[in-house]
């Protein structure tokens, strides 16, 4: 009876796990008006479904992205490097600056995993191997087309709290940087954000080496930002945008 028990309740669990990654993504879709939710839906899964979860490229996700389309985003994309809480903290409050996750794109999916396999249609929400990319490939993809709607002012917060916070491993240096043209795009500006624990500013030398890798055209500028002016700019609407840093 035991065995019987916890065999069904392993079996009810899993159910409700591989359920719920569709119903979370579905009920998150609903609230973006105009998105025909199940075209959505399938066309995320083209991306993974039925393919070893090890070697899911890049474009396997060009479907789904095409499903979600993308209006420019002028003046107001906001990247994020090891600052995604303060940054989603800012953006959730305040309209003037969005976030990959702010976009239907990003939302529908951010903070699940999920995987597929081969020879199989289910979508894993748990158990996916180690070596499982299928995860990562979308946020290559759909990070290289967030880029490619920015125009105008683009910025990025970075933390002051790390020794180098424009690391050359990030999604953001390697995707979203180079994805950034003149003269779509004008001027770059870095938030540093600066917590207590602060331990460089806007002198330090990864910054130079963003500035030196931005396209040719991009002015460059950086700020460096308390978490405190940063926090009381989230929960103040009333200051404009402009004076917040
Ligand atoms: N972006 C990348 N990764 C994202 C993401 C996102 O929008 N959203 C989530 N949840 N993730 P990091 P980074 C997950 O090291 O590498 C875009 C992924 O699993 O702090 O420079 C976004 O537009 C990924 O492995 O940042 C942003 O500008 C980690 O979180 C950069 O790329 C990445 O966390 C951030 O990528």
């Amino acid at each position: 009876v035991v065995v019987v028990g916890l065999a069904l309740g392993l079996g009810l669990g899993l159910t409700l796990c591989r359920r719920s990654i569709k119903d979370t993504f579905l009920k998150r879709c609903q609230k973006f008006k105009d998105l025909n939710c199940q075209h959505v839906w399938d066309a995320f899964q083209r991306g993974y479904i039925n393919r070893d979860p090890c070697t899911v490229t890049t474009d396997a996700y060009d479907p789904f992205i095409k499903a979600v389309s993308f209006k420019p985003q002028c003046n107001r994309v906001l990247f994020w490097s090891k600052t995604g809480e303060v940054a989603h903290s800012f953006t959730q409050k305040r309209d003037c600056l969005v976030t990959l996750e702010d976009t239907p794109l990003g939302a529908m999916v951010d903070g699940l995993t999920w995987c597929g396999k081969k020879g199989s249609n289910e979508t894993l929400s748990s158990g996916c191997p180690d070596c499982s990319n299928a995860k990562n490939a979308f946020w290559i993809r759909a990070s290289a087309a967030f880029a490619d709607t920015a125009c105008g002012n683009a910025s990025v917060m970075l933390s002051g709290s790390i020794q180098t916070p424009f690391n050359p491993n990030s999604t953001f240096a390697t995707v979203e940087v180079k994805g950034l043209r003149s003269p779509r795009v004008r001027r770059f500006n870095v938030v540093l954000v600066m917590e207590k624990k602060a331990v460089t500013n806007c002198t330090n030398r990864s910054l130079k080496n963003l500035q030196n890798v931005l396209d040719a055209g991009i002015g460059y500028g950086c700020k460096e930002v308390t978490r405190d002016q940063i926090d009381k700019c989230s929960s103040h609407p009333e200051i404009p945008c402009g004076a917040c840093w």
